[in-house]
């Protein structure tokens, strides 16, 4: 049987340098002869993909309870596709999945608090329980410092500096719990020049770009 695409997830805090190293490994690897196709979460192109992009970019507020949903679903909307993809061979390299929609979800704190959950982690994992589950998740790790002075830093909802330090203690939470049932975890230093970056993605993912025996898995 023909050994089916690996299913590669970059995720990280904003201006972690994410859509900057996956679109070079999918370069990368298109120069390899490896199929391989990129998508990113949210995908702002479907309907909800678009209510997605208007609350991102403050044009609409909408309860946290359903934007978390949205999120959620603008991801099942594509889980099929996922699988075929993956099952006729090919690789995908994904910007952002569901660790991004529990991470910046349940560091949500109530209004007037300083650390008092919004939503329960339980109830922001629920609704991304039996998506395609990756085989590895490189976690792009960039301190405040270096994601500040980078490009386009604030433009969006959620950066900010406290909420980026909230999420980033649940992205932390979500790795120790990760490892049973949403595939490898591995923390790279994202605060390096782009190459070194890529040098060290390169490494991680040489022994899965061949292909990948196993089943695939669903979360979590
Ligand atoms: N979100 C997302 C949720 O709340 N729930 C969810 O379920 C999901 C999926 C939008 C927001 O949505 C939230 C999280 C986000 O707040 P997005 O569309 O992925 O998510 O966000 P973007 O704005 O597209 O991307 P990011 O801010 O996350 O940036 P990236 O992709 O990490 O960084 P990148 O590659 O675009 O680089 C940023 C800048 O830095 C430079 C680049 O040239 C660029 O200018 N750069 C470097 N400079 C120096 N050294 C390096 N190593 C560099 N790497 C990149
Ligand atoms: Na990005």
């Amino acid at each position: 049987m023909p050994r089916r695409g690996a299913f590669i997830v970059i995720e990280g805090l904003d201006r972690s340098g994410k859509s900057t190293q996956a679109a070079t490994l999918l370069r990368r690897l298109q120069d390899a002869q490896i199929s391989a196709k990129l998508i990113k979460f949210p995908d702002r192109t479907t309907p909800i993909g678009k209510m997605i992009d208007s609350y991102l970019r403050s044009e609409n507020e909408l309860d946290d309870h359903t934007v978390h949903l949205l999120f959620s679903a603008n991801r099942w909307e594509f889980a099929s596709s996922i699988e075929k993809s993956l099952q006729s061979g090919e690789t995908i390299i994904c910007d952002r999945y569901a660790f991004s929609g529990l991470a910046f979800s349940a560091s949500k704190i109530r209004p007037g608090s300083q650390s008092y959950p919004l939503l329960d982690y339980e109830w922001c994992r629920v609704p991304d329980i039996g998506l395609p589950a990756p085989d590895i998740t490189l976690f792009l790790d960039v301190s405040a410092d270096v994601a500040r002075k980078r490009g386009g830093y604030g433009e969006e909802r959620y950066e900010k500096e406290d909420v980026q330090r909230r999420v980033r203690d649940v992205f932390v939470r979500i790795s120790e719990h990760v490892q049973g049932g949403g595939g490898r975890w591995e923390v790279i230093d994202a605060d390096e020049t782009q190459e070194e970056v890529q040098e060290v993605v390169w490494k991680t993912v040489q022994e899965l770009v061949a292909g990948v025996d196993a089943p695939l898995e669903k979360l979590w």
